[in-house]
């Protein structure tokens, strides 16, 4: 071998090997050439999750180096959980929030935008961008439209198929080949780090039922490329000051029967919400508690977190008791709901009316609670 001759090492040359991404690489890869020209929006579902942000920016990377020069990463929502902000911030992730304009804009281009879904794959749901995707890679228990290339698998994580994918790209240029999956690439240690957590988040720690060995595989082969510092950065999040005061009202208007707990956090502010799991989480770990129940007015709607590990309580049910069928999920004893007020705003009520809201969903929730948890 010459010592010119660059040699990928063996590693980066060798797919997870998932099916379904072996299955569908070529029609990728073909659909992509034949519209080089176009800029491709790559979309988040609606409030980005770490798993969808990472596959987002896997998908940039993936579509760059196949010669796309214009592709842009949009999602709606809010990237509010404060880790999801710490990976956006700590790896540059060049995500932005679409908005109504750019619908206009689109509608009047020339050269349209090929849309790509990631970690979703039906418009409308979870889905607020109103454009159809020609591309979606997704690894939820659905279906795409007709016509979209899908990249498809019931696994534990989008991030995995997208390792895949880059892994499976063929190499550019004759002489002095470069590969997709390159750590040395730009923006390559950032893409990495960002995958090896959404795998991380996605799958419980590989603890959630949907975990597959490509996972485990997927995650130990990033793990030896990624920036360790801002691994540690994004799983140690830092936390604003507004969930430690969150937390003293936790505390404060905890009422325990072990082992169970509710507490309510009164009136906070929507874009505040975020410290509702965050306290539901902590307040697990207290001694003896085993069910909680964390419950706040944020804007105009009741939002809770419920987590439990009791063997003979089911966190859907807790939510269908309390909060109403409908208006919650969870699954592996833990989830979360919403109960939106729609028109009635409780910032326009004076002090006596928000008091009095607020003991009578006080009285509400510790009522319903109590029925289901000491049945
Ligand atoms: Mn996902």
């Amino acid at each position: 071998m010459s010592t010119t001759e660059k040699q990928a090492p063996e590693i980066l040359l060798s797919p997870i090997g998932n099916k379904r991404v072996k299955q569908k690489k070529d029609q990728f890869c073909s659909f992509v050439n034949e519209h080089l020209s176009r800029p491709f929006y790559v979309c988040s579902h609606d409030n980005p999750d770490p798993d969808s942000l990472a596959s987002a920016y896997g998908m940039k990377r993936i579509l760059n180096f196949l010669g796309v020069e214009v592709v842009e990463i949009y999602y709606c929502g809010e990237i509010s959980h404060p880790q999801n902000r710490a990976m956006q911030n700590v790896l540059n992730i060049p995500a932005k929030k679409w908005t109504p304009a750019l619908a206009e804009e689109v509608n009047r281009l020339e050269e349209k935008p090929v849309f790509v879904y990631v970690d979703c794959c039906q418009p409308q749901k979870n889905m607020s961008i109103p454009f159809e995707p020609s591309i979606a890679i997704d690894h939820h228990k659905n279906t795409a439209p007709k016509n979209v290339v899908f990249i498809h698998d019931e696994i534990g994580s989008s991030s995995t198929l997208i390792v895949d994918l880059m892994l499976l790209m063929p190499p550019s240029g004759e002489d002095t080949p470069s590969y997709c999956f390159d750590p040395d690439a730009e923006t390559m240690k950032e893409i990495i780090t960002a995958l090896a957590i959404g795998i991380k988040t996605d799958t419980l720690d590989f603890r959630n039922e949907t975990t597959a060995e490509d996972d485990f595989k997927a995650y130990k082969l990033l793990s030896r490329y990624i920036s360790d510092d801002k691994f540690q950065k994004i799983v140690n999040y830092e936390l604003p000051p507004y969930v430690f005061d969150a937390e003293q009202v936790a505390w404060t208007n905890r009422n325990q029967n072990p082992p169970n707990l509710i507490t309510g956090l009164g009136f906070i502010d929507e874009a505040r919400s975020d410290c509702i799991p965050y306290l539901a989480d902590k307040m697990m770990r207290l001694q003896g508690i085993q069910t909680v129940m964390v419950y706040a007015i944020a804007g105009r709607a009741l939002r809770t977190s419920v987590r439990t590990a009791s063997a003979s309580l089911d966190a859907q049910n807790l939510l269908d008791e309390t909060i109403g069928e409908k208006n919650g999920g969870a699954k592996h004893g833990a989830g979360g709901g919403t109960v939106h007020f729609h028109d009635f705003d409780p910032d326009e009520m004076n002090d006596e009316e928000r008091a009095l809201l607020w003991s009578l969903t006080k009285s509400v929730m510790e009522r319903k609670f109590r029925k289901v948890t000491e049945k």
